[in-house]
């Protein structure tokens, strides 16, 4: 059966792509699409082409599963097929549904009109894949748009919805059926005698383009890329719309894909893609498991984490009851969100609208009673074992049969905090990062005995609520802070050995991290990490230090920004290097006999994101992790690490799991056993294998 089918409605031939899941321009879709047209093109009684997906979507894209296999190099192309489409001596018309994105859009700006549903979404995300959309998007849609707007989309990747994408001139109606409405745009474009330019000839919006808009967005969109090179190579391909003829531009454009396309980003973002999707799947899950219907939540505690997990419920629909003790935290926590959504609405990200319709779904309360029935509740109250065990044990009794059991522990043991029901099979851990109204990423946390049921339903409700979920095991930290330690750890023994603050953040951003060691401790508040080190303490063996120097700099006032200085000194805004703080740092090496050498930044990069995969392994050896991706998609989501890096574990694979190997072995002399390598990343680096074989 074909991939496209072909039916003639009157004088209108119907094309709907029907390729699962996301009608992908596969070689079976091209094939499909490119005979369907020839035949639409032979029959005298046809006078239109409507193209439309079936399913849930329009064309989402070339298909990515096929790159850089044989099935990538079957004709048509996506070119040829474009370039059938916009000399069609009929008219065509692409009618969206879902999502038109990448090549979908593509060819849906070859038609030569394009009407969409209200629901319907357009865009351009190649970016985000570490390419451009190479078959003419950087080329046609800044010609409907204009250039500013052109290299915003095309630069971010953005879903730009249907009515706004009428008004950018992208889609030219809105209609309420794709087939039928498709239609009849199709038969009143013919009765009317209306005639379309194609997109590549109209060239109102890209002439005479100031050369500063360039300038200005390579400044900007620079800003934002920590170090992608596709935004770049897109601002470029789009000042070439602009500068030289439409042909000669879009073979630029083609160069450029190229070029992208052979690069390690491209690698790196594409692995990181499917992780993400991967990540959602759990082995050992029979298919028959359904997630259970969440149309309510509960949330413990108004602080700063349970109003942002509040907020992500409110964003997606989900009225909440939201808990705190008395009535004063409570009014504190409701100002908190009030006053975020305020930022949001005055920077013009959501509407008045919007944040009234989500302020209106949050219902505080002092009054556990009130929580009984919701499907689930999330308790984000004190980090202390004997806290979350009362207040399971409270609500045990008091939710109803069936509801899900949640903690936003950060590092606490899920089994024991289960223990303190009858049905540990429904408690769960749901640990949400900070600001969890912004932070992508939710680590859900399942003990020996959370049901299957339980573990789908949290996995689906993280989609639901607009978060990347992560499925960890419950060991101290589960998959994100049980690494984090080494990383900030391993920074402060370089600071002891000789590197400085200032080096150690530099290389780091450099590398892409949002943030560097240094300069998080100062955010975070150095008082804290000083209490989550003590509370750690017991997990440190014998013989094994941590570096002093956050103590140290507590000890001399230095909090962090909250106190205007840490390991930076601040005045306004500006974060300037402290003599005192090396005072400090050499303080500490003279105390523990280090004689202090300078570092290259190659050796500090090493240094830091080595220890980082070597938990990592040790993390899949003991089924804390599922799989590698999985520990990339979390930092990649929750710790700032740099997507273009594919994640630490997809980094270390590059770098050479031998060498990280090797670093290990170093890293036990110097720091102690638990620095030392387990016997899983002994095995791949002496067979020279990557995380497929673990
Ligand atoms: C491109 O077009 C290059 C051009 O410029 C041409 C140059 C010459 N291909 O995300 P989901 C699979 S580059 C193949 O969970 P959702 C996905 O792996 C492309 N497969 O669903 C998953 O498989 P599985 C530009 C694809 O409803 C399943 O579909 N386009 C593709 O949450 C469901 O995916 C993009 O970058 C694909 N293009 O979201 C769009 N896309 O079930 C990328 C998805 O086995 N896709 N799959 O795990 C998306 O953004 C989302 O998938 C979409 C649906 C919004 C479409």
């Amino acid at each position: 059966m074909s991939a496209v089918a072909y039916e003639v409605d009157g004088e209108t031939a119907v094309l709907t792509v029907n390729y699962p899941p996301v009608n992908a321009l596969s070689a079976a879709v091209r094939t499909g699409l490119g005979e369907a047209l020839e035949r639409a093109g032979a029959d005298s009684a046809v006078k239109a082409v409507v193209i439309l997906g079936a399913g849930k979507t329009f064309i989402a894209g070339a298909d990515i599963t096929e790159f850089g296999t044989d099935k990538s190099k079957v004709k048509p192309s996506i070119h040829d097929l474009q370039t059938v489409l916009e000399g069609f001596p009929k008219l065509t018309v692409a009618a969206i549904h879902g999502t038109a994105l990448g090549g979908g859009l593509e060819v849906a700006l070859t038609c030569h009109a394009r009407v969409a549903l209200a629901s319907a979404k357009v865009g351009l995300p190649e970016v985000n894949l570490g390419i451009l959309p190479g078959a003419g998007g950087t080329q046609r849609l800044p010609r409907l748009t204009g250039v500013e707007v052109g290299i915003d989309l095309v630069t971010s990747g953005k879903h730009v919805p249907a009515p706004k994408a009428l008004e950018l001139g992208i889609v030219d109606a809105i209609v309420d059926d794709v087939r039928s409405g498709g239609i009849a745009f199709a038969r009143e474009a013919l009765a009317s005698g209306k005639t379309f330019v194609p997109v590549i000839e109209r060239n109102e919006k890209i002439t005479g383009i100031d050369p500063s808009v360039f300038a200005e967005a390579r400044k900007n969109v620079g800003k934002k890329a920590r170090g992608k090179i596709a935004p770049m190579v897109i601002i470029d391909c789009i000042e070439a719309a602009c500068t030289r003829p439409a042909k000669e531009a879009l073979a630029f454009e083609s160069e450029k894909f190229q070029e992208l396309y052979a690069s390690d980003q491209r690698a790196a973002l594409m692995h990181y893609f499917f992780a993400e999707r991967q990540a959602r799947k759990i082995p050992g899950i029979p298919a028959d498991v359904k997630a259970k219907p969440i149309t309510s939540c509960a949330i413990i505690g108004a602080g700063t984490m349970g109003g942002g997990i509040a907020m992500s419920f409110a964003n997606a629909g989900i009225p909440v009851t939201l808990l705190d003790l008395n009535q004063e935290a409570l009014d504190r926590g409701i100002g908190v969100i009030r006053k975020n959504y305020g930022i949001s609405v005055s920077r013009g990200s959501i509407s008045q609208d919007k944040m009234d319709k989500a302020l209106s779904l949050i219902t505080p309360t002092t009054d556990y009673a009130d929580l009984a029935q919701c499907d689930i509740v999330i308790e984000a109250a004190l980090e202390r074992m004997d806290v979350k065990k009362e207040i399971f044990a409270r609500l045990d009794a008091l939710m109803k049969p069936g509801a899900i059991l949640a903690t936003n522990t950060s590092y606490l043991s899920i089994d024991e905090i289960a223990s303190a029901t009858r049905r540990p099979g429904d408690v769960v851990g749901c640990h949400f990062f900070s600001p969890a109204n912004v932070m992508k990423l939710l680590e859900n946390v399942r003990s020996a005995v959370t049901s299957a049921e339980t573990i789908v339903t949290v996995m689906e409700m993280g989609k639901t609520i607009g978060k990347v979920p992560v499925l960890a095991g419950s060991t101290e930290g589960f998959i994100g802070n049980r690494m984090l330690q080494y990383y900030t750890g391993e920074a402060e023994f370089l600071l002891e050995q000789g590197a400085t603050p200032e080096q150690i953040d530099r290389v780091a951003t450099k590398f892409g991290m949002a943030m560097g060691p240094m300069s998080m401790r100062d955010l975070a508040g150095m008082d804290m990490a000083v209490v989550s080190r003590k509370g750690r303490a017991a997990s440190i063996p014998e013989g094994e230090r941590l570096s002093p120097i956050v103590e140290r700099l507590v000890e001399a006032g230095r909090f962090g920004q909250k106190t205007n200085k840490g390991f930076y000194r601040y005045e306004g805004r500006d974060k300037l290097s402290d003599p005192e703080t090396m005072e400090i740092i050499e303080g500490v090496s003279r105390d523990f006999g280090i004689t202090r050498r300078e570092f290259t930044d190659e050796e500090v990069e090493a240094r830091l994101f080595a220890p980082l995969v070597n938990e990592g392994a040790k993390e899949i050896e003991d089924g804390t992790a599922i799989r590698a991706g999985d520990i990339d998609v979390a930092w990649v989501n929750g710790y700032g690490f740099p997507v273009h890096r594919g994640g630490p574990m997809y980094w270390g694979e590059q770098y050479g799991l031998d060498k990280i190997y090797q670093m290990a072995l170093e890293a036990e002399k110097r720091n102690g056993p638990r620095w030392g390598p387990c016997k899983l990343l002994e095995r791949l680096a002496k067979e020279g294998k990557g995380w497929d074989a673990a």
